[in-house]
Formats: structure tokens, sequence, C-alpha cells
């Protein structure tokens, strides 16, 4: 045992596993129809992002509670026991200075990332910063000795003292009361940490399949970054929010809760796990174990209530005894320390959820991607046929049936130039409609409006006119969206259109254009617009009077967010346009190609009509080949639809392949 919870470490390599062999078998795919020259540019970009996402997909769990719950103590049980002592560091009293970051990149010598916490004094966010490694200081970890690792991890909880104006500029202490409480014994320097984020690069196994763990410091930490709330937590899988039994729900653990976990999407509190740590300290010798229980039971429907979850929700443990039992390999403690219930529930409901969305969104793209080359075959199909029915008439050596063919030939490649007029001047509508789309919704739109509400903020004294700015701000937002959503309709119903025409005049089968929507931004800035609201009472409520920097800082985390959505719908509507007019373009393409066999057949079989018996027997192998395609497209498609519905994945499964495309 290498002290990892066996059934979620195998699940999650199961997991891993399924991503890689659904990569391997989407690259097949994809091989197979870069060889039968079924693969436009494009679409093969498209699935080479499909089979990319796969690949980098990674599951972020995020730890948060109040300071000295027992959350560093909890991650190093979860995963790090194996190295037989403490690995992240745990304590009494504060701990965890700095939010923490673990994870794997092959690219780098493990190590550790150190963010200087200077780099508040400007707005940059840590976001931005992680593309500029040079500001960090990197320290490298040395794997051969737990006590090595455990003296460099040891940076997290550094502190150093400055100035109180120094911390201020800092983002500490921005309340009159914060600084009053510190500086009680007339001194002038405040303690802040010397951090300001870290990423630990670990070679552990689950770290190596794409787990990112992040450890956050006590989260009602005076001065915590507003960046945490607004991006980091957001963008987690999982929440595990964390108690302590021998505290109970304090009101600073109740301001966590509401502040970072249900303020930022009220429907997610569900979705939320919550320990209730340190059990070990109700367990009493002099207590019968049924006592004891009863005692965590109402403990746990307690909190159930204050929190106002199902009490199902909240798992009682002992991070600390879970630790030592994994150590000693203790199998009574582990089960008295309940932490394996932990582990089942991360298990069975966070991983599962991640697969079903990368299932869903793998499922979508490759559907798209398919209907094309399914209708491309078709087309070449019924070509063929058309062919075929021609030559039929032909058998009669009929001299007028032939020159009325060539005459019904030349009609239609006329007919067909007429519609490629037609599709060139869309092209150019299209192009309008392009602009206007990516002008609503680009970053400049987004920093002009971020400037604007920037300069407002100066010049607001007073709360009120804070608020203001920051909710013109959020309607500006939606109202780049709306306009934005207005551009991707008139683009659909434009494509709808001429693939309809098309599909009339050329006898093709109807394109049904991919649809694309803004929902998923929406949904993110809204949340993000809670968010703010909440923790803008939170900050400010009790005060009249706005400060300019704490809000400055406070507002650019929201536009960090903002960005970083904006980023991903950006890049999702290029996409889009990049790919929603491509089965069209292959349609008109085929049948440009398919005009001209035709032409050049029904003109060769006019002077030589001896030919047709040879003539036909070709017509009917290429019939069969194009049958022989389809069916190793489809049998291509059965094995990923296969993978994709696999409810319970295992990493031994082995699939099948089916004789046509061995
Ligand atoms: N008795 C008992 N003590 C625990 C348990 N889990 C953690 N502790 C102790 O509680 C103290 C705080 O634990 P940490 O892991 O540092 O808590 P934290 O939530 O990471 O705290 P910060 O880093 O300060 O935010 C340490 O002394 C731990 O040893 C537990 O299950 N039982
Ligand atoms: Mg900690």
């Amino acid at each position: 045992m290498n002290g990892l919870p066996q059934n979620l470490a195998s699940r999650f390599e199961a997991y891993s596993h399924w991503r890689m062999q659904l990569a391997a078998r989407i690259g097949s795919l994809e091989q197979w129809l870069v060889t039968q020259t079924l693969l436009d540019p494009q679409s093969q970009k498209a699935i080479n992002q499909v089979r990319a996402r796969l690949h980098e997909d990674k599951l972020i769990l995020a730890f948060v509670a109040e300071f000295s719950r027992g959350k560093s103590e909890l991650i190093n049980a979860l995963f790090f026991s194996s190295y037989g002592q403490r690995l992240l560091p745990s304590s009494a009293g504060r701990t965890t200075m700095c939010p923490t970051e673990l994870l794997y990149n092959p690219q780098e010598p493990p190590c550790l990332h150190l963010l200087p916490i200077e780099t508040r004094k400007d707005k940059t966010s840590v976001a931005d910063l992680k593309h500029n490694m040079a500001l960090w200081t990197t320290l490298p970890l040395d794997l051969s000795t737990p006590e090595s690792m455990g003296q460099t991890l040891a940076h997290v909880s550094q502190l150093k003292k400055v100035p109180l104006d120094t911390a201020h500029q800092y983002g500490f202490f921005d309340t009159d009361e914060d600084a009053s409480k510190i500086l009680k014994n007339g001194e002038n320097e405040v303690e802040i940490p010397y951090w300001r984020h870290a990423i630990i690069n670990f070679p552990h196994p689950m770290l190596e399949q794409g787990l990112i763990i992040l450890d956050t410091p006590g989260l009602n930490a005076i001065g915590t970054e507003p960046e945490l709330t607004f991006s980091l937590l957001p963008s987690a899988h999982g929440v595990l929010y964390i108690l302590a039994a021998d505290a109970g729900v304090t009101k600073t653990d109740l301001d966590v809760w509401e502040e970072h976990l249900i303020s930022s999407d009220p429907a997610s509190k569900n979705g939320h796990i919550v320990v209730l740590n340190k059990i070990d300290g109700l367990w009493d010798d002099l207590k019968t174990s049924q006592a004891i229980q009863a005692e965590i039971d109402k403990q746990v429907l307690s909190t159930a209530k204050t929190l106002n979850i199902l009490p199902e929700q909240i798992y009682p443990l002992s991070a600390q005894k879970g630790l030592l039992a994994k150590i000693n390999n203790d199998q009574a403690l582990l089960e008295r320390s309940r932490l394996p219930e932990l582990e089942h529930a991360l298990t069975d409901r966070v991983l599962p959820a991640r697969r079903e969305i990368v299932a869903n969104s793998t499922q979508a793209d490759l559907t798209a991607l398919v209907r094309g080359i399914r209708d491309l075959l078709d087309m070449r199909e019924n070509g063929v046929h058309e062919q075929l029915d021609q030559l039929f008439i032909m058998r009669s050596k009929n001299k007028d049936v032939v020159l009325r063919l060539l005459e019904q030939t030349k009609e239609e490649k006329h007919a067909f130039e007429q519609g490629l007029a037609r599709y060139t001047a869309m092209r150019r509508i299209f192009t309008n409609h392009t602009n206007a789309l990516l002008d609503a919704t680009d970053m400049d739109a987004l920093r002009a409006n971020a400037n604007r509400t920037h300069l407002a903020l100066e010049s607001a004294t007073q709360t009120k006119n804070v608020r203001r700015a920051i909710d013109t701000f959020f309607m500006t937002l939606n109202e780049d969206l709306s306009e934005a959503e207005r551009q991707v309709m008139e683009i659909y119903e434009m494509i709808k259109g001429m693939s309809t025409q098309f599909a009339q005049e050329f006898k093709t089968r109807p394109l049904t254009p991919k649809q694309f929507s803004f929902d998923k931004c929406r949904r993110e800035i809204s949340r993000l617009q809670i968010a703010y609201e909440h923790r803008f009472d939170a900050l400010w409520g009790r005060t009249a009077r706005a400060k300019l920097e704490p809000m400055q800082r406070f507002f650019e985390a929201i536009v960090t967010r903002a960005k970083q959505v904006y980023g991903v719908a950006n890049r999702d509507v290029e996409n889009w346009l990049k790919n929603v007019m491509v089965p069209m373009e292959a349609q008109i393409r085929e049948r440009n190609q398919q005009l001209h066999r035709h032409q050049e057949n029904t003109r060769q079989l006019a002077t030589a009509t001896t030919e047709v018996e040879g003539h036909a027997r070709e017509l009917k192998e290429k019939l069969d080949a194009i049958k022989a395609q389809q069916n190793v497209l489809e049998a291509h498609l059965k094995i990923i639809n296969n993978l994709l519905m696999q409810i319970e994945p295992t990493a031994q499964q082995h699939i099948e392949t089916p004789a046509v495309i061995q």
C-alpha cells in the first residue's frame, strides 16, 4: 500500500485511463479519416482539440475553512500518508499563510514556486502573474527525504513584520477596526504573510494524472485575496468545507461558509462536502462506543441544521487519527477515524460528476464533426446512384436521350454556379456579423468597460457610488452578451436558410448548423455578480465611506474572473465560427466535383457507348468502397460511444476492436 486511499486512487487512475483510451480511439478515427481524405483542415483542428482537452483535463479539489480546522492535516491524511510524516505544515494556530496549489507539471523538476507578497502592491492578479514566473521564487524540492521536503514546504507558513502603512498597501488591515485590534501594544509593525501564493510541483501519482489540490489559509484571514473567492474557488470541481468538532460552528466558520461557499452559487450548496473534523476529541474511554456515536450524531444534526444542509452531506472524521493510522498501517484506528467514508464520497460524487461533464462535451464536439462526414459519404453515395441511373438510360444507346442528358448536366452546372454566387454574397454578410459578434465580446470591450469602472471608482467617495460603478460594469457585460447572442442568432438563421435552399435545389440532405450558446458564460457572470454582492456587503456594508485601494483590488479580482470567463467564451465562439460553415462548404465542394464528374462521364459515354458495361462495373465498385467507408466510420463511432457511455470504467477494461478497423 502506498498510503493513497486505494479506492479513490484506483478510481482516479481508471478515470485517467478512460480519458487516455478515449483520446487514443479518437486518434485512430482521425488517422483513418486522414487516410480516406475525409477530413478537411478545419475539422482536423477540431478533432485535435478534443483529444488535447482529454489529455489536459484537470480535477481541482479545494479545501476551505476557518484557520486551524485541519485542512492541511486532512490533505496529508488523504494523499500523502506514504511519506510517514506531515508533508504540508499543520500545527496549532494559523499555519498555511498563502493559498497553496499542489499539482504536477512534468515539464519542470519537482519544486516550490512562491510569489512574494510585495506583488500585491500593483493590481496584477495571481492568474496573470502565473505567466511571469520570473517574479516568483523557485526552490527545488528534494524528494529523497520527507524531512527535507517538509523543510522546503514549511515556507508556506512564513511571516514577516512590516510597518502598518506597508501592510495597508498590500491590502491587509483595511478597516480601522482591524488595525486597532492588531496594534494593541503601541507597536508600529504588524505580521503579514511572506508569500502571496504557492505552487508545489510534485510527482505524486494522482497529481500526475491531473488532480490539483488547493489548500487555503484560514479563509477568514484578514486581507484574504478576493481572487480566491472570485476565481480559484469557482473553478474547483469539488469544494470541501471543514469544521472542527471541538469548536462547533462558530461565527467565523459561518462567515466563511456564507461568504465563500454558498454565496458563489446558492444552488451548488448541495454539491459541497462538509467535514466535521477532530471527532477524536469526543473519544472518551469512560464512555461506551454507542454513547460516543450518539454524541457525534448529535453534532452532525445540529451542524446540518445550522448550515441548512442534509445531514448526509456531513462527514464526521478525524484527519489526525486517519493520518496516524495510515502511517502505522493500523486498520482498526483507520476505521475508527472514519476517513475512508470521506474517500468514498470523493470517489462516488466528485469523480463521476467530472466524468459526465467530460463525456458530454466530447460527445457534443464529435457529433457535429461526424454529422458532416456522414453527410459527405451520403452525398457521394447518392452521386454514384445518379450516375448509375444515367448509365441505365444510356444502355438504350438512344442518341436523343444522350443529348438530353448532356444538356441536363450543363443546366445543373449552371444552376450550381448561380447558387455559388449567392453563397459568396452570403459569406460577405457572414463576415460582417462575425466582426460585430467578436467586437461585442472581445477583451478590448471588457478592458474598456473595466477602465471606465476604475475611473468611476477613483472619483467615488461614498460606498453607494462605488456600488453603482460596479453595478454598471455588470450591466454593460450583460448588454454586450445580449448583443453577441443576437449576432449568433442572425448567423445561425442565415446559414440554416442557405443550407435549406441549397438542399432543395440540389436534392441533398438539409444540414442543421451547430448551435452556439452563451448560457455558460452568462451563468458564470451571474455567479460572479452574486459573489460580488455578498462580499461587498460583508466588506463595506458597515462603513459609509469607501476606501480606494481595497476597492480597486476588490474590483480587479472581479475583472480577473470576468476575463477568464470571456477568454473561454471567446475561444468557444471563435471555434464555432470557424466550424459552422465547414459542413456546408464540404457539401458545396462535393457537389462541384460530382457535377464535374457527371459531365465528363456523360461526354465520354456519348462518344464511346460501348464502354457502358465497364463503366457500370467501376461505379458499382465505387459504391462498395463508399459502403465500406460508412461501415468503418460507424465501427469507430461505436467504440467511441461505448467508451463514452461506460458508467464504471476500470483500469484493466479492454475494448474489443471490430474486425473492419483492424
Ligand atoms: N485532535 C485532532 N487534532 C487535529 C485533527 N486534525 C488536525 N488537527 C490539529 O489541528 C491543528 C490545525 O491543523 P491544520 O491542518 O494546520 O489546520 P488548517 O485548517 O490547515 O489551518 P490553517 O493552515 O492555519 O488555515 C494542528 O495542530 C493539527 O494537528 C484531528 O482530527 N484531531
Ligand atoms: Mg493549513
